[in-house]
């Protein structure tokens, strides 16, 4: 077994009605579901910020949602607040088969920083830990799906590459924001790092 599925941040406020919804974000769960029987390793990741987190254009007294402000590791857009640890918007779309995943990862937690990408936080150095999880366990494929695609989609294929994992994005089992040009240099930059994307 060396190939795994990473359904990324499949969560209620991402889907249509919720705080940061994407377009279609809730059209995607069947397909995923139905995906997961292809796969004997599956890995869930969940978006989890504590209140007031640093990403929240709340926390920031004067801006706006989609405004890109600098912290100390990089430009860093303000979102609307989504994914508050414990809060509906946090948990996955009820459809998703949370109960196939091996492994349920949470990001965001820490305050001061946000985290897109599965493996390491905004300031690509703190490792999620994923990486040593899917090296014990032998996986150096992965197949990626969810939410966004432009951002932790994107984020999380584009490190996974850089580890030296075969990255395949299927695009039909993902949606994105689409904010300020975001899902051209989102594809771009995979396609740069040999992400293959698969539109099937
Ligand atoms: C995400 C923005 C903020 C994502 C998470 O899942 O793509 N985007 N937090
Ligand atoms: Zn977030």
């Amino acid at each position: 077994m060396t190939h795994a599925l990473i359904v990324i941040d499949m969560q209620l406020d991402f889907c249509p009605g919720g705080a940061l919804a994407v377009t279609e974000g809730d059209t995607i769960v069947e397909g995923i579901n139905a995906r997961m029987e292809d796969f004997s390793a599956i890995i869930l990741t969940q978006d989890w910020h504590p209140e007031a987190h640093s990403s929240f254009a709340s926390s920031h007294p004067g801006a706006s949602p989609m405004e890109v402000i600098d912290m100390p590791y990089g430009p860093q857009v303000l979102w609307p607040d989504h994914c508050v640890q414990g809060s509906r918007g946090a948990q996955f779309d009820p459809v998703l088969n949370a109960d196939a995943a091996d492994l349920i990862i949470r990001k965001g937690y820490n305050p001061a920083i946000d985290s897109y990408s599965a493996f390491f936080e905004n300031d690509h150095q703190t490792p999620t830990g994923l990486h040593g999880y899917l090296q014990t366990r032998g996986i150096t494929e992965l197949t990626m799906v969810g939410l966004a695609l432009d951002f932790c989609v994107n984020f999380s294929a584009v490190d996974a590459a850089k580890l030296g994992y075969e990255v395949r994005v299927e695009t039909a089992l993902s949606r994105g924001i689409d904010a300020n040009g975001s899902m051209d240099a989102a594809l771009a930059g995979m396609r740069a790092a040999g992400v293959a994307l698969i539109e099937g």
